[in-house]
Parts: C-alpha cells; structure tokens; sequence
C-alpha cells in the first residue's frame, strides 16, 4: 500500500492546527503538530483576527511537520469563510476585520438598496449572514488603496507562494459568485462599487496554487507545493462526512453548527430564501444547501465569561457531565438570536433572551449549560426538518461531525429532538477532508466523493446516537 503524507493547515475561529495526514488506499490518519488559539480582537476601528500571530504558527507548524515527516509532499489550507485581507503592490494593508465586528450593519443596508435581498439570492443563492463578504467590501475604507483581495486561505497561500488566486468553495461565500455557473458575477460587483479586478482568477480544489517560495523553502528545509483544497472549512468537512445513505443530513459542529445536505443541483425557491438555507459550493461541484446555526460558540462564550469571573479555567466534559444530570423543565431559547452573535457577556445576554420571552432563567451553571446545549439541539432538528422539506429528501439519519461531535449531551439531545439516529463523527472531519482532496489531487486516494467518504466510514466509525 503506498501511503501519502501531507500537511493540513485548518484554522477555525476558536483554534487552528496544523496537523500532517498519512492516506493511502485502506488508511487515512491525523497526526497533530501544533495547536494555537485564535479569537477576536478589539482595536480602536473594530474587531479583528490577530492575523500576523497566525501566519506566524502556520509557519512554525509547517516547519515543525515536516521535521516530524519528511516525507510531506504538500500542503493545504482551509479556514472559516467570508473574511479576507487586502494587498496593494502585494503587501497586506492591514489586519483582517473580524465578521463578527458590527460594522457590517451599514453594509448590508447599502447592498440592498442597490441589489434587494430576493434578487441577490437568485444570484447568489446565499442565506442572509450581515457578514457575507460582499456587505463587508461595501463599507471597506482600504478597498481604494486594494489591488487584490484574498479571503483568508488564499491569503496565506498567497503569502506562502506568491501565487494570487481565489479557491471557488470559499468564493462562493463571497456573495460575489454566480450560484449557477460558479463565476464571479462581475456585473454584481460593478453595481455594488467593488473593482472586480480586485477578485482573482478562481480555481477549484485539487489545483496546484504555486510551489513555496524561496526563503520558505529553506526555513521549512523542503520545497512543497500549496495544493487547493475546499478551502472553506465546511466544504472541507463535508468532503469527510461520512455519509452511510443519500438521504443522510450532516451538521459540522464546531463554533456554528452548519446543517444540511449535499445537492447536485440548486433549490433556488422563495421557501428556500424565507427559511434562510444556504448554496454554498463544495468540492466536486456539489451544492452545500444548509443553513447556519449559531453552534457552540454559545457555550464557549459562556464559558469564556465565567472563567473571567472566577479567575479560573473550567472543565468543560464536567460540566456537560453536570448539565447531563440535570432534571425537571428546561427552557429553550432561539439559538439563533441576532442578540448573541457579539462576543462578550453571553450568560448575561441568555439570560435578556429568556427573560424576555417569559421563561425562567437557569440558576446554577449546570442547568444554565443544559439550557444552552438544548437550544443549540432544538434549532439543529428543526434545521435538518427544513433541510428534507426543502430537497424533498427522505432525511433518515443525521452525521454530526466536528468538535460538537465530542459532545454526547448535544449528540443524544439532537437525536431525541430530530427523532432520528445521529451518527457522530470524526472530530477532525475538516482536517480529513484537507487531507483527503490534497491525497487524491497527488494520486493517493481514490478519485470520487463517494469512495473519499467510504474510506472515511473504514477508517473513522461513527458512534450511534438513537433517539429516545
Ligand atoms: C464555520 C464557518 C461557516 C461560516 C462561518 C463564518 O467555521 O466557516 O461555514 O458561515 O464560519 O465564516
């Protein structure tokens, strides 16, 4: 069996890693080389993502891997969506906004009254996020000093590379890509101000980017090439989702939780647009038709909020295991509420929602935890009832994969809510499908999503939760 090592770069909004993934026709593993945390920042203008601090680790963690493996032949990188940096004479003009920074509100305003929502998802065929990338350029006062814009993959790539280019899984969470022909829809651009000379040349997962440069090469003592991936985190996750029917729905679980099912063609309805779902582009030319749910950043905001308060780090499979055991009503709330997207005071900010809608607020942290964790449950069974009612699907199991996949409370809770068995895991569903499309792209795995999944399936079983 020849077995092919690879290095995947997976930067999500709570940590990034670098991890080296082995593939090969019966195997397909993660060895994990750094770990890092990431989060916003707040700056004078706004909330941030401490970019530098992060190139920097993905340097360090390359580096690292391929002393650990020398025998890596190439590297791919994936992050959350939307977000971006511009150069101009191929310098970065600054740190990168963070979408979850207010200032797109005057965005989204602007873009619909040029481009009204219902026309933009004909054309783009995105569920409303007031973060999408196209609200941000809008208001983006660095655009005029811009040459190029990169979303986050593609900017470190760039700065690995030199190459520029824009890898279409995240592309089309832009709002600036044609749903139907997978172009940028420069039209579009023109009438929202945004030069689309700024957006670079599109290619799809499995392409060669560029080879390292120079100076890098040296430091990382080996000259690999920067191979597309689905760049975006989700498309990457659902590449290893290991789906055991056509009828499954997924939900990668980590800061948000997204919930849907793979299509092969567009279900560009009003019902569709009303209930808010998504056609994001997957790999292989697949549509992501799911929709965002505000996932376990609830928790770790909590979490991140009591700590403050004690001074102390709390043990987070404690407490679920606390929140486990917790009996009597528990109140739900609309995980989804536009008042908890902000970092910052989350127990405070639950609790306005609660009080709000007349229900009791949980008094102590294990009843507050269960609460939360029930809620983010409720609103994934009710988004996976949407996601088969809208395909026409016979929905019949669901695979949560991601960090969420670790959490038996919410996997147990969004089987007995959806009333269908889920089946969790891998916990690196995004880190495998990196490894995955970068393997077959170098010949070492087999060449269909199908057979990608099965070799998943093989290699990751699932743990089964039925409904109660
Ligand atoms: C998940 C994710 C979602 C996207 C959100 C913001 O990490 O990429 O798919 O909607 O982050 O980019």
């Amino acid at each position: 069996e020849t077995v092919r090592a690879v290095a995947a770069v997976d930067l999500g909004a709570t940590s990034g890693r670098v991890m080296i993934g082995r593939v090969g026709p019966d195997t397909l593993d993660l060895e994990l080389v750094s770990r890092f945390p990431n989060g916003p920042v707040e700056r004078e203008d706004g909330l941030h993502w401490d970019f530098d601090a992060l190139y920097a680790h993905v340097l360090e963690g390359l580096a690292e891997a391929v002393r650990r493996e020398p025998a890596i032949e190439s590297i791919g990188i994936d992050s959350w969506a939307v977000d971006y940096g511009l150069l101009g004479d191929g310098e970065l003009l600054a740190q990168p906004f963070h979408y979850r920074d207010e200032r797109t509100a005057r965005g989204v305003a602007e873009v619909h009254e040029i481009a009204p929502f219902e026309e933009l998802y004909q054309r783009n065929g995105l569920q409303f996020l007031p973060f999408n990338t196209l609200y941000q350029y809008r208001v983006e006062e660095r655009m005029k000093d811009a040459d190029t814009a990169l979303l986050i993959p593609d900017l470190i790539a760039y700065l690995l590379t030199g190459a520029s280019v824009a890898e279409r899984t995240n592309a089309s969470t832009t709002g600036l890509l044609s749903v139907r022909s997978g172009e940028w829809d420069a039209t579009l651009a023109e009438r929202l101000g945004i030069e689309p000379a700024l957006l670079p040349a599109l290619v799809d997962p499995g392409t060669v980017i560029g080879t390292l440069r120079p100076e890098l090469a040296e430091r990382i003592s080996k000259e690999l090439p920067v191979i597309a991936v689905g760049s975006h985190d989700t498309a990457s996750a659902v590449v290893a989702v290991p789906l055991s029917s056509h009828d499954s729905a997924y939900i990668s679980c980590g800061t948000w939780g997204l919930v849907g099912v793979e299509l092969a063609e567009p279900v560009l309805t009003d019902a569709a647009r009303e209930a808010n779902f998504t056609h994001e582009l997957g790999v292989d030319g697949r549509y992501r038709f799911l929709h965002n749910v505000t996932g376990l950043w609830l928790l770790s905001e909590t979490v991140r909020a009591w700590e403050a308060e004690d001074g102390a780090t709390i043990d987070l499979p404690e407490l679920l295991d606390a929140a486990a055991s917790v009996t009597g009503e528990i109140a739900l709330f609309d995980a989804n509420d536009s008042s908890l997207s902000a970092p910052g005071d989350m127990p405070a900010r639950i609790a306005a929602v609660l009080d709000a809608q007349g229900s009791s607020v949980p008094q102590d942290r294990p009843a507050f935890a269960r609460t939360i964790v029930e809620s983010i449950a409720a609103a994934f069974a009710d988004a996976v009832q949407t996601a088969a009612d809208l395909s026409g699907r016979e929905v019949d199991s669901i695979h949560l994969v991601g960090g969420g996949s670790l959490n038996r409370l919410l996997c147990q809770a969004t089987a007995d809510r959806a009333g269908l068995p889920v089946l969790a895991g891998p916990v690196e569903a995004t880190a495998l499908g990196n490894v995955l499309v970068q393997g077959r792209a170098r010949g070492g795995a087999p060449a269909t999503l199908e057979e990608l999944r099965a070799l998943v399936a093989r290699t990751h079983e699932p743990m089964r939760f039925d409904p109660r």
